[in-house]
């Protein structure tokens, strides 16, 4: 076998979220989630909010890809590709389903026993995420979810219960996916469950909701530290990750405003979060910029105790793409569903606008590594193309070279990083079996290894298919990578 970069034991493997893929969305107790009264979209039509089931639309997230009622056949296939890690997160709603019972719904958690048995039963380590873009709607309605101190508690209940329950089992847990989300106007609804205004915006204002966002996010880290040594108290085994979208930036010229602009990006976006969840206190600047921002964020007396108590053991995030910016006016305005700004003009984009940057993953790798110091994990990358099933000696299949070749060159960018001596440990794409798509609600746009007979209009079988690119991951996997 040639000899790759990455470590013996690296953890390969994949990553979806339950509101994406179960569906089964009001069955044995569950209620609604917030995920659950999102409208489908479209890359140029923004998702919609609805406050009740309208019984006329349509739901991506009512029915999925029936991962509820598949699991097992899913997880073959996953075993099939010789996945070693698995990452997926535990819907809420199953088990607390408004958010406010005191007692959790045992059916909900039957189910996340069964899952995480087939996970075992195949060698795969489970990898949780306790949060990934959904929460009670009951919490929402109560006290707009995490715009109140309110939520800590709700969370913490939530988290420890499924902590307490799994923990012989799962050892890897992230406490909430994409954690800065709320630091950009797409989080307001999707990462902090909050209404903002009466409209049924699913991209808030930026003004209107920046307040209401940062004060969400510091009950997030407050929440996250409290489970975090929760976990550590109940279990020194567990491994308690944060995770983050990373938004690796560029400057389009030269000009020092750009390069400033840039560097004050990269620090609220990024080192925002990180360094509360990593180092266990707000970075130095984050003081200068609520006051710029006139923004008050309220904070308990204990909290500062809290997060340096709580502080994480790994730092996760997903990379799918970079941005360019600049304040020179120059460069041509890009679209794109949740980063924007100009086009680089050195690199080519998906059909949503995503900057294919495989180069640009090893300089985040080093950039947070050479913050961090612990072990870091690639929880999400992967390319979203519109896939055409084709039927080849008989089977039906896609040749999706262009996705090959996207992994291939950000696997080979994270061998390098491994190289420069950064600690990778582990790397999930998104997503192996295709999902809905979580920033448009499309099914159209797909990541998987795995082709799911599934259309926007809510038509197909459901039937799975492999990929060919099932077969290259598969054949990854089995070399420990790529040489
Ligand atoms: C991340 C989310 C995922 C996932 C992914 C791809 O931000 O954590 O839930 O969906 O992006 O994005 P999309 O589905 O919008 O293409």
């Amino acid at each position: 076998m040639t000899k790759t970069n990455f470590p013996e034991g690296f953890l390969w493997g994949g990553a979806t979220a339950a509101n994406q893929l179960e569906g089964a969305y009001d069955v044995e107790g569950k209620d609604l989630s917030t995920s659950d009264l999102l409208l489908g979209g479209s890359v140029n039509v923004p998702r919609k909010i609805t406050r009740t089931v309208d019984p006329e639309a349509f739901y991506p997230s009512h029915d999925a890809i029936d991962h509820f009622h598949r699991f097992k056949e899913d997880i073959a296939l996953f075993a099939e590709m010789g996945f070693k890690v698995y990452r997926f997160s535990i819907a809420w709603t199953r088990i607390f389903p408004t958010g406010l019972e005191t007692k959790p719904n045992e059916a909900g958690l039957a189910f996340y026993d069964q899952l995480i048995a087939e996970l075992k039963r195949h060698d795969i380590e489970p990898l949780v995420t306790i949060s990934h873009f959904e929460s009670p709607i009951g919490l929402t309605k109560a006290f707009n979810a995490w715009a109140s101190r309110d939520m800590i508690a709700a969370y913490t209940r939530f988290a420890e219960t499924i902590i307490t329950r799994y923990h012989h089992d799962v050892r890897y847990w992230l406490t909430f996916n994409e954690i800065n989300m709320l630091t950009r106007p797409m989080g307001a609804y999707l990462a902090g469950g909050m209404y903002v205004d009466d409209s049924d915006r699913f991209i808030s204002p930026d003004t209107d909701s920046e307040q209401l966002r940062l004060q969400a996010l510091h009950h997030q880290f407050v929440a996250s530290a409290l489970v975090t040594k929760f976990a550590h108290e109940l279990d020194p085994q567990l491994q308690i990750g944060c995770m983050l979208a990373y938004r690796m930036l560029y400057p389009y010229t030269s000009h020092p405003d750009d390069i400033a602009m840039v560097q004050r990006a990269t620090e609220f976006n990024n080192f925002y979060c990180g360094d509360v969840q990593v180092k266990g206190h707000y970075p130095y600047f984050a003081r200068r910029y609520w006051r710029d921002h006139y923004l008050h964020i309220d904070m308990a007396p204990e909290d500062a105790a809290t997060l340096a108590a709580g502080t994480v053991d790994f730092y996760t995030f997903s990379y799918y793409q970079s941005s360019t910016m600049t304040c020179t006016g120059e460069g041509e305005k890009t679209g794109g569903n949740f980063f924007s700004g100009v086009k680089n003009p050195y690199l080519e984009r998906s059909e949503w606008g995503w900057e294919i940057d495989p180069r640009g993953l090893r300089t985040a790798l080093n950039q947070i590594y050479d913050r961090y110091q612990v072990p870091l994990m690639v929880v999400e990358n992967g390319f979203g193309t519109r896939d055409q099933l084709i039927e080849q000696n008989g089977v039906k299949t896609v040749n999706d070279d262009a996705r090959i070749a996207y992994l291939k060159a950000h696997i080979q960018a994270m061998g390098a990083a491994i190289k420069d001596g950064v600690d990778l440990v582990g790397y999930t794409s998104w997503a192996p079996i295709d999902v809905i798509s979580a920033s448009t609600g499309e099914m159209a746009k797909r990541y998987g290894y795995i082709y799911v007979d599934k259309h926007d209009d809510g038509t197909g079988t459901l039937a799975r298919y492999r990929k060919k690119s099932f077969y290259w991951y598969q054949q990854v996997i089995q070399h420990n990578g790529l040489g």
